[in-house]
C-alpha cells in the first residue's frame, strides 16, 4: 500500500505562524559552494522565519565550502559519515561553528539538518568556539519533572556566549508537551523518528518522521506523542537574548 498523498494533496500547510512541511512537497535549491549535494531549504525569511533550516543530501565525493559570515552554523549528521572542518562525524553526531569561521564538509554519502541563525553578540562575553559533539553522550533530563519527556540540550546554553539552543526532545507513548507553550522564541523543528499530534496554533495536525515544524514567535504550540514506540524532535530555538525587536 502506498503512502504516498494522492494527486494535488500533501499534509503540508504553511501558515502566517507556522508550517509543517512534509517530505513528499522539498524540492531542491542549487547552492553555491556545494556539489554533488541536494540541498532543501525548508525554512527561511522568505516565509517570515529568522533562521535557515536546510536539508542536505550529500553524495559519493560531495563538498561543500563557504564562510558563516554573520550568522552561526549547526550540522546534524542523521545518516552517513561526513567530515566538518577536519572532523569525522556519524550520525547522531553534530557540529556548531562559530560565526566569521570558514566550513568546509566533504562525505561520500551522508545526510545532514542544518540551522544557520544570524550570532547576536552580548556585551561582555565572548563568542565560542567551535565545538562537535555526540547526541548519546549528552544526558537526558525530565523535562518539567516529566520522566517521560525527556530533552537533551545539544549546545551548552549555560554559557551566554551561545544566543541559540538546539535540543532533543524525547517522548514516551503518550508523553505529551505540559501546556500550550506560547513563547517568543521561534522554533525550526524536524521529526526524527515516531510521530503523533502537533498543536500549531488553532490547528491540530498529525506529523510523522521527516516532518520539519516553523513556529513563529507567539505560535500557542502543544504535542502529544502516539507510540507505539519513542518520538523524538531535534529542534532550536533563539535563547539568552532580550529577542525583543
Ligand atoms: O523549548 C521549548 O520551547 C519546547 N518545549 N517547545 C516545543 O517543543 N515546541
Ligand atoms: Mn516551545
Amino acid at each position: 500500500m502506498s503512502t504516498k498523498p494522492l494527486p494535488g494533496g500533501s499534509r503540508t500547510v504553511i501558515r502566517d505562524r507556522y508550517a509543517l512541511i512534509a517530505p513528499d512537497s522539498h524540492v531542491p535549491s542549487v547552492l553555491p559552494g556545494w556539489t554533488q549535494t541536494t540541498a532543501h531549504i525548508l525554512i527561511s525569511p522568505a516565509m517570515g522565519a529568522k533562521l535557515v533550516q536546510t536539508y542536505f543530501v550529500l553524495a559519493s565525493k560531495a563538498s561543500g565550502t563557504g564562510h558563516t559570515g554573520e550568522d552561526q552554523h549547526f550540522y546534524y549528521v542523521l545518516e552517513g559519515t561526513c567530515r566538518i572542518n577536519g572532523k569525522d562525524l556519524a550520525a547522531g553526531h553534530f557540529a556548531w561553528i562559530p560565526p566569521g569561521s570558514k566550513f568546509e564538509i566533504t562525505s561520500s554519502g551522508a545526510k545532514v539538518m542544518h540551522f544557520a541563525k544570524r550570532y547576536e553578540k552580548l556585551e561582555g562575553t565572548a563568542v565560542p568556539a567551535a565545538f562537535f559533539g555526540e547526541t548519546s553522550k549528552v544526558a537526558e533530563t525530565d523535562y518539567l519533572g516529566d520522566p517521560h519527556a525527556r530533552l537533551r540540550t545539544l549546545i551548552p546554553e549555560t554559557n551566554l556566549g551561545h544566543d541559540f539552543a538546539v535540543n532533543i526532545f524525547t517522548f514516551d507513548p503518550g508523553a505529551t508537551l505540559p501546556f500550550v507553550e506560547i513563547h517568543i522564541m521561534e522554533h525550526g523543528l524536524l521529526v526524527l523518528e515516531g510521530g503523533g499530534i502537533y498543536r500549531l496554533n488553532d490547528d491540530w495536525h498529525p506529523i510523522a518522521q521527516g516532518d520539519v515544524i516553523w513556529m513563529a514567535p507567539y505560535c500557542p504550540q502543544w504535542f502529544i506523542a502516539k507510540g507505539p514506540g519513542l518520538t523524538r524532535y531535534l529542534y532550536c530555538k533563539n535563547v539568552n537574548r532580550d529577542a525583543r525587536p
